[in-house]
């Protein structure tokens, strides 16, 4: 199982991963907690820069990926399933779906929307 972010999961080379673990038979289970944004960034600016420009002008380049696409929807086209959680009365069931899919030898984006 891998847990990340959405702007981690964005970082990397998502194609090619999710295709490899069908080539190699390597299901898993990566389950996003999905902010939509690269908070990170942010938090240092405040914490290193508190005087800097982007503090002064309330601009934080990058930091918001609301613009982003379902990621969930990255899934299908590379042999995975996805799964995406936007209410939290279907996280039980998307989870036991998630862990059946990758028992049953796919990989499963579970992408959870969490707050921001
Ligand atoms: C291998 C690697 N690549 C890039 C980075 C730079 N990096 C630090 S945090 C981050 C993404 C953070 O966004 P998210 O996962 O959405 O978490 P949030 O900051 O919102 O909590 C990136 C790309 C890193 N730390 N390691």
């Amino acid at each position: 199982m891998l847990t990340l972010g959405d702007g981690t999961f964005l970082y990397n080379p998502i194609v090619q991963a999710l295709t490899a673990s069908r080539q190699m038979a390597l299901p898993i289970l990566i389950v996003i907690f999905n902010n939509r944004k690269y908070l990170s960034m942010q938090l240092n600016h405040l914490r290193f820069y508190p005087d800097g420009q982007s503090v002064e002008a309330g601009m934080f380049h990058g930091v918001d990926l609301a613009d982003q696409p379902d990621l969930e929807a990255l899934a299908a086209p590379c042999g995975a399933k996805g799964i995406a959680v936007r209410d939290k009365a279907a996280l039980d069931a998307a989870i036991a779906e998630a862990i059946a899919t990758v028992q049953g030898g796919q990989t499963c984006v579970l992408n959870l929307q969490v707050n921001r």
